[in-house]
């Protein structure tokens, strides 16, 4: 099995799957340890790290910690195709389809391409859709790309059937991190009327109620990063395990 089948293959036994992400960055330094612990004790499904911008040299060392402490797979969510290292159980894909930068499109993926394979890293094909979460975003500041607005469901729709009919296995609707609006139930409906392939959703998700409506509209995958980066974010973990799982 791969690191994705062995994640579907949990549904429908449980409603969606809950990942985390984990910046490895230096604001992080220090809390790494209870982060990780938090996610093995939550029954999280996976751990996601990666970020736009990493503001020091430590990146791959706390990629290599948090391998080393989790007890689920820890797949990287890439800002740019440095950040491929041999500590990972796969990578996401991503073309920033949303997009119309070509570094982002073709560019990073060229370059990340003979890395993956020389590690032998499971590479989860994904379109990655960009939406307006009501405020500029890190991604869209380092990508240099307009993000989709979230009126115009139509837009979205296209680019994800683009994203299916690429062959792509996965799609990821992305308000960014720590928008103010998260994708909304509408657009995850919308979009789950014309897709075939699953859903992953992330961006501005704060309660674990909100991630039970999203789950309910047709998201197959819910991402958590800000909200746990904080005091009681392991308590917090848990109670958004129980939301997604559906018990
Ligand atoms: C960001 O979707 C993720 O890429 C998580 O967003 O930090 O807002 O939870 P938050």
């Amino acid at each position: 099995m791969t690191v994705f089948g062995d994640l579907l293959a949990k549904q429908p036994a449980q409603r969606a799957n809950y990942l985390v992400l984990i910046d490895p960055d230096s604001k992080n330094d220090g809390h790494l340890p209870d982060l990780v612990a938090g996610v093995n004790e939550a029954g999280a499904d996976a751990i996601l790290v990666g970020g736009s911008l990493i503001m020091d040299g430590g990146f791959i060392d706390r990629v290599k910690a948090i391998k080393d402490a989790s007890n689920v797979p820890v797949i990287l969510f890439p800002g740019a195709s440095s950040q491929i290292n041999p500590h990972l159980d796969a990578v996401l894909f991503m073309s920033l389809l949303s997009g119309r930068n070509p570094q982002f499109l073709i560019g990073e993926q060229v370059q990340a391409a003979p890395v993956v394979k020389h590690l032998g890293l499971e590479a989860i094909s994904t379109g990655y859709l960009l939406l307006d979460g009501g405020g500029q975003t890190a991604v869209e500041f380092m990508s240099g790309s307009l993000p989709l607005p979230m009126g115009k469901p139509d837009l979205v729709v296209a680019h994800a059937l683009a994203a299916q009919y690429l062959g792509m296995q996965l799609i990821y609707l992305e308000a960014g991190s720590g928008a103010s609006r998260h994708v909304p139930v509408e657009v995850i409906k919308e979009v789950n009327n014309y897709v075939d392939i699953p859903l992953m959703v992330g961006g501005g998700i704060r309660e674990p109620e909100t991630a039970a409506r999203l789950v309910e509209a047709g998201a197959r995958f819910i991402v958590t990063g800000t909200v746990i980066e904080t005091a009681d974010g392991p308590d917090r973990m848990a109670a958004f395990a129980r939301a997604v799982h559906g018990h």
